[in-house]
């Protein structure tokens, strides 16, 4: 499958970035670049950060989460290859599942489209019940609806009162 799109195309998608390990802020800001820096990616914006409680996995430390949406020329397996890319730029390690990272930058909505591959799931599979990826992600993606079309602000609000979700007061530089 070709890492591009048919020439002419660009489309939007959006990513989740977080870090729980090392200087956070450091990890995002870099990637942030990293993304803007790899062919047919373009960032072109980004939210708050904020400082999320740890979901599933080992005991670890907490996490700073964001969003981006990016303007693409890429397939979507060719942005889950830059995506690995970009971490791979911060060294990020796989240890266990959902265990402690550097950086992960995931996929969470491309285009309308739904994926379910091995590979790749689009939506990613667990968006819709995580607040520390809905809070960032609809600063900037204000209306969006999944492809089955529930809204993400309704899903959010079906979460309220969102705990342990907190803006913090740094943010990253848009390319
Ligand atoms: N993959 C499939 N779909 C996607 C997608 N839409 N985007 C595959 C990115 N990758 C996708 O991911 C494992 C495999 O998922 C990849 O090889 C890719 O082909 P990974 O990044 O290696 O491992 P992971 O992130 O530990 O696994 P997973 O299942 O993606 O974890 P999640 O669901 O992303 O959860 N708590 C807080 N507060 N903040 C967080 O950011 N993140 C996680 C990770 C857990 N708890 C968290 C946070
Ligand atoms: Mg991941």
């Amino acid at each position: 499958m070709s890492a591009f799109l048919p020439p002419g195309r660009e489309v939007f998608a959006f990513l989740g970035l977080g870090s729980n390990v090392g200087d956070r802020l450091a990890h995002l800001q870099a990637a942030v670049r990293h993304l803007h820096a790899q062919r047919g990616v373009r960032v072109d914006a980004v939210s708050s950060i904020y400082e999320t409680a740890p979901v599933g996995g080992p005991d670890q430390d907490a996490y700073l989460n964001m969003a981006a949406r990016v303007a693409t020329t890429r397939s979507p397996l060719g942005l889950l290859r830059a995506c690995h890319r970009t971490e791979r730029a911060r060294d990020r390690v796989r240890t266990v599942r959902w265990g402690p990272r550097t950086l992960d930058v995931d996929i969470l909505l491309y285009d309308d489209r739904r994926i379910a591959t091995r590979r790749l799931q689009v939506p990613h599979p667990r968006l819709a019940e995580r607040p520390f990826a809905l809070v960032p992600l609809i600063e900037v993606a204000p209306g969006a609806r999944l492809p089955d079309g529930r809204s993400l602000v309704r899903l959010l609000a079906a979460r309220a009162p969102v705990r342990d979700v907190v803006m913090v007061g740094r943010q990253v530089v848009a390319p």
